[in-house]
């Protein structure tokens, strides 16, 4: 069922909710926040530099001890920090691919950053997780197309019973990105009834 308020809400019959606002990931209270990073976990714009800023420098002192370990973190995976000064616990830092064409990878690729964020949160426990739009600012993803393959591996994540998840949020960045999601969200919401 769908619910409409200051955003937009689905509630799934087992209780679990998603939901889509607008506003600034780093203002959210929220179990992890989900970063949309690079694969040598370098900081950047976008939604990365606000994590960093608003989190403070432990975050990137976490990330250094990974890539002096790992070397980085392939595309399509995620790496988990501290959250510093953020308003959680976690920081999930997912690589999302650049979009290039659509034929190289890219659906399966982002579809794999958030179930790879959803199964670290499960791992955790947590209860609440925030993601961003990963891949659609800088990395070129057209989010209409994004917004599609995010909620449906978010919805199909939250459909199943067990598991410690009960909401998952996107915060959208602008008005017209929460509009494509809402859309997508509809769309997905649609596919499922037809099953
Ligand atoms: N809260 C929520 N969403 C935000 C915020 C914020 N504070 N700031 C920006 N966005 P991008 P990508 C939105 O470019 O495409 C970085 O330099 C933004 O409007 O942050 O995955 C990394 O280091 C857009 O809708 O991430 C990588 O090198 C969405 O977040 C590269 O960019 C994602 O845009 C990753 O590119």
């Amino acid at each position: 069922m769908l619910f409409y308020y200051n955003g937009m809400e689905k509630q799934f019959s087992n209780g679990k909710v998603l939901r889509l606002v607008t506003g600034d990931i780093t203002k959210i209270p929220a179990d992890a926040i989900v970063n949309a990073a690079n694969s040598a976990l370098a900081g950047g714009g976008g939604v990365d530099g606000a994590i960093h800023r608003a989190g403070g420098p432990s975050i990137m002192q976490e990330l250094d001890e990974i890539r002096r370990t790992a070397g980085g973190c392939p595309t399509g995976s995620a790496v988990a920090t501290g959250a510093g000064r953020l308003p959680a616990r976690y920081v999930f830092h997912a690589v999302g691919p650049v979009y290039r064409d659509g034929k190289h990878g890219e659906p399966e690729l982002l579809a794999s950053c958030y179930r790879t964020a959803l199964r670290m949160a499960e791992q955790r426990g947590l209860e609440s997780i925030s993601f961003p739009s990963i891949s659609t600012g800088a990395y070129g993803y057209p989010v209409a197309e994004a917004a599609r393959i995010a909620l449906r591996e978010v919805c199909a994540h939250l459909e199943k019973p067990g598991g410690s998840l009960r909401l998952v949020t996107f915060v959208l960045f602008s008005k017209a990105d929460y509009e494509q999601y809402a859309e997508a969200l509809e769309a997905v919401t649609g596919e499922d009834a037809i099953e």
